[in-house]
């Protein structure tokens, strides 16, 4: 009995040491303050709900396990927004100088690394955009939060109930952007090719008073393999760490990673999408051109329970791989 156990047990400790390695997640939804408002993102599960959900987050058909861009995949389009993304069929609508909460799965402490954010104008309506074409520019960036305590940006935001806070510029444009929130893990990243890129996307209508349009890179542009941020020992001694990407826009605002406070409400739907042209204006189309351009996004009709913090549960058809 006891060698079988022993046995046993040696079989489960590779298993779980195996899937410690390879366990992931998904950023799931959004949360807007200060008004509290939820919004849902995307979860691959929902490519066999007919219809699909109409959500902010962009559709990652193609990420059914949970799983990263790597390295090798820096120069070609799955870095922008990860697995064969296409835009999303709804937009949040934010004012400048709000703050997003950005929820996760539960992420693993042992994926260690940064937690970086930015935003590209969509110049026009998002949901048609080519992601090649965005140029982004980063609004937030956390590496090696403290290097005596080991704290990266991963493990505040696995430490925050597996959410991220991150501020929209108050002096930029009105307009329609997409959010690119994204955790690069590195505990395999002191062998070539072996960070873990976690990009996800959010479409956003920011209503705003501010005219900066910040100059951005494509996200093809970002990263390669060999920059001292994503080709990195997470197990030499280091107090240091390079964050990989563009340099910080000058007018990002940081935040503490701290709840912003108590959930307040939940989502119903989106106003509709503000042109690039106007400032501060309403949330709502002002011109038969506007409405014939906001009339592909439609309502957002399933609120979902902040508290519940559960995907939303969508049936798969029969032959659908399980997941
Ligand atoms: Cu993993």
């Amino acid at each position: 009995m006891a060698p079988l156990t022993l046995f046993t047990l040696a079989i489960f400790g590779v298993v779980f040491a195996a899937t410690e390695v390879c366990a992931h997640g998904i950023a799931t939804a959004l949360v807007v303050f200060p008004t509290g408002t939820f919004y849902q993102g995307y979860n691959p599960s929902y490519q066999w709900s007919r219809p699909p959900p109409v959500v902010v987050g962009w559709s990652t058909p193609d990420d059914l396990q949970n799983t990263f861009v790597s390295p090798t995949s820096y120069d070609k389009p799955d870095i922008v927004c990860h697995f064969g993304a296409t835009p999303a069929g709804a937009a949040a609508p934010v004012n400048a100088g709000d703050t997003i909460e950005i929820q996760w799965t539960p992420w693993p402490a042992s994926h260690k690394g940064p937690v970086i954010d930015y935003l590209a104008n969509c110049n026009g309506p998002c949901q048609n955009v080519d992601k090649t074409k965005l140029k982004f520019f980063k609004i937030s960036e956390v590496g090696l939060a403290d290097a005596a305590s080991g704290t990266w940006g991963a493990s505040q935001l696995t430490n925050n109930n597996n959410s991220w806070s991150v501020r929209i510029p108050k002096d930029i444009a009105p307009g329609n952007y997409v959010l690119r929130h994204e955790i690069i893990a590195l505990h395999a990243a002191g062998q070539s090719n072996g960070a873990q890129n976690y990009p996800f996307c959010y479409s956003l209508a920011i209503s705003s008073n501010g005219t900066a349009n910040p100059a951005g890179v494509p996200a093809t542009q970002f990263y390669a393999a060999n920059n001292p941020g994503i080709k990195f020992d997470l197990f030499s001694k280091f107090t240091s760490y390079q964050i990989p990407g563009p340099a910080l826009y000058s007018g990002a605002l940081l935040v503490v990673q701290t709840k912003p406070g108590p959930i307040k409400a939940t989502a119903t739907g989106i106003a509709g999408f503000v042109s690039n042209a106007k400032v501060g204006a309403a949330m709502s189309p002002t011109s038969p051109a506007e409405a014939a351009a906001a009339a592909p996004y439609p309502a957002i009709t399933a609120a979902a329970k902040y508290a519940a913090r559960t995907l939303v549960k969508t049936p798969k058809r029969s032959d659908a791989p399980q997941i």
